[in-house]
């Protein structure tokens, strides 16, 4: 169907959960459970063509953060084509395979017109959870390596009354002191500052981002480890003025949790393929027994 800005969108829905999906960026931009929404999209977002949305989860593929191409690489503000859609009614399962044509994207983008290779977005819309699949093929005869990240905003009563449990004893690279090392001591982390941290290789055991006004919370896992970082992300209250496409106060309302690939590059042989896979589970917080 047609979307914001005109741009076009895949809408999936199943008994209980439904998604939205812009083919620019192959970026998800809304994601529900009932009337409960786990993922934040910014109303400020720009809907433009070759623009990067704000919010959402935007593909970052084949860089992460500044370097030799534009920010966070060019998977998503770009065009996706629908590859093929699978229904399983007795299963509640819609899935949507995504696609982006190497070609036009090694010459400009990495600069080797030799480098080849196919990219596919699978979504998988289950009753209780999102499985998200990332996948890169090298169909080319040169190695190449690249970063990833599945760029995800969650929506959250009040930054002030959410945390993210897990990530105690890791190491994380802290981008807003220096790029300084720094373990994590944390059993359970707030945000009260501007915040951008890469936490290495932490991933074999799930997440949680608990928002206690709702008393809801999203358990997340890349179950095959096979993305092994974790960025924490809010732009707190300078960034978020600077950002023309978020509104001055939305940082109270989201927290970015990514799931990637950023300080180990992959390394693809020829013929070679790389699959990335992350699952999003929003549940509620067991009431404690009395
Ligand atoms: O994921 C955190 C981060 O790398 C931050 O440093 C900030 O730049 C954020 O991504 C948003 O980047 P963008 O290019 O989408 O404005």
């Amino acid at each position: 169907v047609k979307g914001e800005g005109g741009l076009t969108k895949v809408v999936l829905t199943n008994r209980q959960s439904s998604l939205e999906v812009y083919l620019m960026g192959a970026t998800i931009t809304a994601y529900k459970v009932g009337s409960r929404d786990v993922i934040f999209t910014s109303k400020q977002s720009k809907f433009e063509s070759l623009k990067a949305i704000r919010g959402g989860v935007p593909l970052i593929y084949p860089q992460f953060g500044p370097g030799k191409m534009q920010q966070h690489g060019f998977a998503r503000n770009v065009d996706w084509e629908v590859l093929s859609t699978l229904v399983k009614e007795q299963e509640d399962l819609v899935q949507l395979n995504l696609s982006i044509h190497e070609s036009e994207y090694t010459q400009k983008v990495c600069g080797d017109a030799d480098i080849k290779f196919q990219c596919t977005f699978t979504i998988k819309l289950n009753v209780d959870r999102l499985e998200l699949q990332y996948e890169s093929k090298n169909t080319g005869q040169k190695a190449y390596d690249f970063q990833l990240a599945l760029h995800t905003y969650y929506q959250i009563a009040s930054i002030h009354k959410a945390h993210v449990t897990g990530l105690k004893g890791f190491e994380y690279i802290d981008k807003t002191r220096q790029m300084a090392l720094t373990k994590e001591t944390a059993d359970s982390i707030q945000i009260t500052e501007e915040t951008d941290r890469v936490y290495k290789n932490c991933t074999t055991s799930p997440l949680e981002l608990v928002d206690t006004v709702n008393q809801t919370k999203v358990i997340l896992h890349s179950p095959d480890n096979s993305l092994k970082d974790v960025v924490v992300w809010n732009p707190w209250i300078e960034k978020a003025k600077a950002m023309s496409d978020f509104g001055d106060l939305e940082y109270l309302e989201m927290i970015c949790i990514e799931y990637g690939n950023i300080d180990k590059p992959i390394v693809l042989q020829p013929g070679q393929t790389f699959t990335g896979r992350h699952t999003i589970q929003p549940t509620s917080i067991q009431q404690s027994s009395l």
